[in-house]
């Protein structure tokens, strides 16, 4: 397989909001993430993937952008993003940039315009429709609960917005907004020497000509607005391709609601050129109900394993994986797909990252994740701070579908904020994110669960991370080998094997607090230990599994 240093590469997500706030306002800022370069580098990732930090009236923290080329206020200057990428290329890092553009904020000017009159130049880089009887153009619903249309005075017309009513959706098929999204990406990518770009819901760009309702599921309020995967959108990326990134040396993931397999081979196919790579939803739709993700399902590993192998197997030698746990839209893997009990939680957590980082794709390591970080133990609805979560609450509720005790229960278990409190620093006040008041609660959790304590423990989740993203390195297979599935049909283990150059290593994670015995394939014998989350010498024949272990092993 042809090599390449994307495939190669270890990602850290930051939310900047949270990260690290610099001058005591409870938010965090660029020159929070300069101060905590030396900490990423220590982990030892290769890239960062920094969530929108444009000008934003923050309906949605940043993913509502008013101003392409301007750094929000609350986080600083474009003075303070220079010193930051300088910082970050300086460590031999490199910077990838999320890329808004299925939607702005109505604020950016471009709407402004858009919004004063039928005949205005800017009309068309938005999406306007009559409406029908005095309703929305059709029964789309947003992401965020209610209509995807907004009803807008000025000219008696509605304007389509998949999230909230603050982003517009972009008109992708007006060849003028492409220009203006193309030449600002050059912009980041010339001027500003970016590395590459996370694209944010890149697969909703190209809606179905005629904007047909959608299919309504059995407890769904509105219709499903069926936009993945538009009659258009390899068009348009493969244009992007030619006037954008095939001009430099980046890194492209596209965040890709609705994808499939086959049409991610498509979006990331080796001869495609589009993307590097895709995140998929499938795992993270797997403890989901026809209410969404406002139930307490939790992910069933043999499932689990069917879904992550399909995507190993299938795009082999074809398109690339990504792959994630958790990132800022997600609820905390350790909570979701493992044990954050604090009997468990180090080594369910270590667990989790043997599982992810031994198959084949780029890993993503979201901020936090390589402490252990938990969910949140939201008390009431005053405390959460995310949107969607705030409109599901009430849009369920008044519904009758769910009560307000239970989706309570269901936004601790899976709403957004989880990921989205302070990262925890130390075990001082605010656990050091900020002198100030924080914009969001702290987990209470911080005074176990801190960086500082990670650090001096030389058996923590930190530095079982660093050794995974050494490892990384020093393995080609890890990066290269050949993904197949053993034991589809056990319950409690997740067991596969990588293969190169006539090399093996087989991966085995108990997902269960249950000791579970294990026969090591005659094959293995003699295998020496690369890593595992036990102290163990022993790993052929029949082996114990304790509570959550994880080891890998290596054929000579
Ligand atoms: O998180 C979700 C619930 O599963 C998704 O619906 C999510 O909103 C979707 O994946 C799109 O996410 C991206 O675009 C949103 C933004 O709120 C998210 O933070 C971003 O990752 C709109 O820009
Ligand atoms: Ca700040």
């Amino acid at each position: 397989m042809e090599q390449a240093w994307w495939k190669e590469a270890v990602v850290y997500q930051i939310y900047p909001r949270s990260f690290m706030d610099s001058n005591g306002d409870g938010i965090g800022d660029l020159n929070g993430i300069t101060s905590r370069l030396d900490y990423l580098k220590e982990l030892g990732i290769d890239v960062i993937w920094l969530s929108p930090i444009y000008q934003s009236p923050n309906d949605d923290n940043g993913y509502d952008i008013s101003d392409y080329q301007a750094i929000m206020q609350e986080f600083g200057t474009m003075e303070d993003f220079d010193k930051m990428i300088e910082g970050i290329h300086a460590r031999g890092m490199r910077l990838m940039m999320d890329l808004v553009v299925n939607h702005t904020s109505d604020e950016h000017a471009w709407f402004l315009e858009s919004r004063k009159s039928k005949d205005n130049p800017y009309r068309d880089y938005y999406i306007w429709r009559e409406g029908k009887d005095g309703q929305a153009p059709n029964n789309w619903g947003s992401y965020f609960s209610g209509s995807a249309w907004q009803y807008d005075d000025a000219t008696d017309m509605y304007y389509l917005h998949l999230f909230s009513k603050k982003q517009p959706d972009l008109n992708w098929e007006n060849p003028t907004v492409r220009e203006e999204v193309f030449s600002m990406m050059n912009w980041w990518c010339g001027e500003k020497g970016i590395d590459g770009f996370r694209m944010d819901v890149i697969s909703l760009i190209s809606k179905r000509p005629g904007l047909p309702d959608g299919p309504k599921g059995p407890k769904a309020l509105y219709g499903y607005a069926d936009c993945a995967n538009g009659p258009r959108v390899h068009e348009f990326l493969k244009e992007m391709n030619q006037k954008v990134l095939s001009h430099y040396d980046l890194m492209t993931v596209g965040e890709a609601a609705g994808v499939t397999i086959d049409e991610a081979k498509r979006y990331a196919g080796f001869h495609e050129n589009e993307l590097n790579m895709v995140f998929h939803f499938e795992h993270v739709g797997l403890d989901s109900d026809e209410n969404g993700r406002w139930t307490d399902k939790r992910v069933p590993l043999i499932e689990f394993k069917k879904v992550m192998s399909a995507w190993q197997n299938e795009l082999e030698g074809k398109a690339w994986n990504s792959l994630y746990l958790s990132n800022h839209d997600q609820p905390r893997s350790i909570s979701r797909f493992g044990d954050d009990s604090p009997e468990y939680r180090e080594v369910c957590a270590k667990m989790l990252a043997t599982c992810l980082h031994m198959m084949q794709g780029t890993p993503y390591v979201y901020q936090g994740e390589e402490l252990g970080m938990t969910n949140m133990p939201f008390a009431d609805i005053s405390e959460v701070r995310d949107i969607e979560s705030i409109n599901a609450y009430k849009e369920m509720s008044e519904a009758g579908l769910i009560s307000k005790e239970d989706m309570m229960h269901f936004i601790r278990l899976k709403g957004r904020d989880n990921a989205r409190t302070p990262m925890q620093w130390d075990d001082s006040k605010n656990a050091g994110f900020t002198t100030g008041t924080p914009w969001i609660g702290v987990n209470p959790n911080y005074t176990t669960i801190n960086a500082k304590a990670a650090l001096e423990d030389k058996n923590s989740i930190f530095h079982y991370y660093q050794k995974l993203i050494a490892l990384r390195k020093a393995e080609p297979i890890m990066v290269y080998g050949h993904y197949d599935l053993l034991e589809p049909e056990h319950d409690s283990l997740y067991v596969y094997t990588r293969s190169l150059d006539g090399q093996k290593l087989l991966v085995i994670c108990n997902f269960t607090k249950e000791q579970i015995s294990y026969e090591v394939p005659a094959e293995f014998g003699g295998a020496q230990i690369l890593i595992g989350n036990y102290e163990r010498d022993k790993a052929e024949g029949i082996i114990e599994l304790k509570p959550y272990e994880a080891m890998v092993i290596k054929c000579k």
